[in-house]
């Protein structure tokens, strides 16, 4: 059976969507065939009714964020009124915020969680012509009625899922436009940050297995070659929210992607888990940069809001660790938080420029709903109104007495600004140059030739 997959991906980032390539991989292997809509360069609802007509597929299956409903509803209305196809919803704002998604009029089953085999069993059940309302992992709607099916167990061998379908997409034109070829290595989050979706996984999950999983450094090498006889790229980016979190597993993953691969990768760490040892396997394997996640320069914000228990202390530790081992760092930072001051945000930038990082990424706190901080957003009326934006360094959801919308976003203008005009004036100025200009170069992101964009970006990290 055909379903058109939909990947509407506003922000426009040259990135592939890992989660439709994976179920993708899975529906197809199972005998089912896929298209696919791709938003990344562009278009509008036409694009999606387009492929519809065109490969008469009657199941359409959107990857929602929560910053690309409206998009998406407007994507299901029409799919819905022309074609009358079953239109299904995966992704994180489905399996987060399920009632509110489902109550809508144009969604008939959404996806809560994995949707390797929900997707497949609900495809060989719509070909046998009767709608198999009891698939674990969806909640189905059938005759007025909803049918919520429980979740099914975690997957607990990664390994066991075929490689995401990289056919789905242009993978070639998006290496050519990021520089970098994505993978990720695990799933599951074992920490509790307020801001995030982890921590409701962790409650939607409950009893369904071990949450935080890891692939084997085997079958992600063996993913690599096959990238590498299909693809040209010259960097690897591992996608994980926290890549180096088992020390057990970096020092098998290290030592194999040495052996194998000259090709250097970039990847997530969280702070509290890296230790000296961590550092140099991954400069010894080929880590040319590793990413960290500051937020808040605001010790007790940080802990009692975000949720994030180390200290200004180890974190300064940690990003002097991975100089002293040659590894360049990015920092990412969030302004607007609940509770938050200007004299906080001082601090984060007066951090900054203690922890000199290659480079530096801020963006505005958003209430995703399901989060913790959403629901504390909500009951003080800090809610703006506006829907979640699709890019959160364009716009926030959030005003606070003391701190209005409009004063979020100038402060993320001008943050960058403010780490580096003391260390580097003049990458100061560019990079103020763009912070100011950004709506308009998100604009004209398409038309920049992709030479000019990797200059820009390497600059960015230098
Ligand atoms: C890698 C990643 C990125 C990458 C790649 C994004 C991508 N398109 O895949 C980059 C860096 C580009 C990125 C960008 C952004 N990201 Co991001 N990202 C992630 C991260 C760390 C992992 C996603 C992933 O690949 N997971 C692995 C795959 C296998 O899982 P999956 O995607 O969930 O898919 C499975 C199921 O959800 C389901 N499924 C998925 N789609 C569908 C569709 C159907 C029809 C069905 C049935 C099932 C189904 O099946 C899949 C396989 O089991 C998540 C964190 C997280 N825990 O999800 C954040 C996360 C998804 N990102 C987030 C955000 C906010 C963004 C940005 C909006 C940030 C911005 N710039 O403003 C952009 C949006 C870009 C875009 N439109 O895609 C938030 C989303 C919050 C929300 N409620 O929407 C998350 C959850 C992080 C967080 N801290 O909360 N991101
Ligand atoms: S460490 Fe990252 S992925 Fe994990 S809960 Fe915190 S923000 Fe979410």
């Amino acid at each position: 059976m055909e379903i058109v997959l939909v990947y509407p991906n506003l922000t426009r980032l040259e990135r592939v969507t890992l989660g439709l390539g994976y179920v993708a991989s899975y529906a197809q292997q199972n005998g089912h065939s896929c298209s696919f809509v791709d938003y990344t360069w562009g278009g509008g609802v036409e694009k999606t009714v387009d492929k519809v007509r065109e490969s008469g597929a009657k199941v359409v299956g959107l990857s929602v964020k929560s910053g690309e409903v409206d998009f998406c509803i407007e994507i299901s209305r029409r799919v819905k009124a022309e074609f009358g196809a079953t239109v299904v919803w995966g992704g994180v704002h489905p399996s987060i915020d399920s009632e509110a998604t489902i109550a809508l009029d144009c969604v008939d089953i959404i996806c809560v969680g994995e949707g390797e085999e929900a997707t497949t069993e609900l495809l060989t059940s719509l070909e046998k012509g009767e709608l198999d309302t009891t698939i674990p992992n969806l909640w189905i709607k059938k005759d007025g009625q909803i049918h919520r099916n429980p979740i099914r167990d975690l997957q607990q061998n990664l390994d066991d899922i075929p490689f995401p379908d990289r056919d789905l997409h242009d993978t070639q034109h998006y290496i050519e436009e990021s520089g970098t070829v994505d993978l990720i290595a695990g799933r599951g989050c074992p920490y509790q940050c307020s801001y995030c979706v982890e921590p409701t996984y962790q409650d939607v999950f409950k009893g369904k297995g071990q949450f935080v999983r890891y692939r084997s450094p085997e079958s992600l090498m063996d993913e690599i070659s096959d990238l590498q006889k299909r693809f040209k790229f010259s960097n690897i980016n591992f996608v994980d929210d926290v890549f180096t979190i088992d020390i057990r597993w970096l020092r098998k993953f290290a030592p194999l992607y040495k052996k194998y691969f000259k090709i250097p990768y970039t990847c997530n760490a969280r702070i509290e888990a890296m230790r000296e040892e961590s550092f140099q396997l991954l400069r010894d394997s080929g880590c040319s940069s590793l990413e960290m996640g500051i937020e808040s320069g605001s010790e007790p914000l940080r802990r009692k809001v975000l949720e994030r228990k180390m200290t200004n202390e180890r974190i300064i530790e940690a990003f002097d660790m991975a100089h002293k081992y040659g590894l360049k760092t990015m920092s990412f930072n969030m302004v607007g938080i609940p509770y938050e001051t200007k004299a906080d945000i001082d601090q984060t930038i007066k951090l900054n420029r203690r922890l000199k990082p290659s480079s530096i990424q801020v963006s505005m706190f958003q209430p995703y709903p399901g989060t913790g901080l959403f629901d504390i957003c909500e009951k003080n009326n800090w809610l703006n109104g506006k829907p979640i934006p699709f890019s959160y360094f364009m716009d926030t959801a959030v005003t606070y007495p003391h701190l209005s919308t409009a004063e979020i976003i100038k402060i993320r203008r001008w943050f960058r600004f403010n780490v580096l005009r003391k260390i580097d004036p003049i990458k100061s100025l560019v990079v103020l140059f763009y912070d100011l200009n950004y709506e308009r170069f998100f604009k004209l992101w398409s038309f920049i030739p992709s030479k000019v964009k990797k200059m820009a970006l390497a600059f960015f990290k230098s």
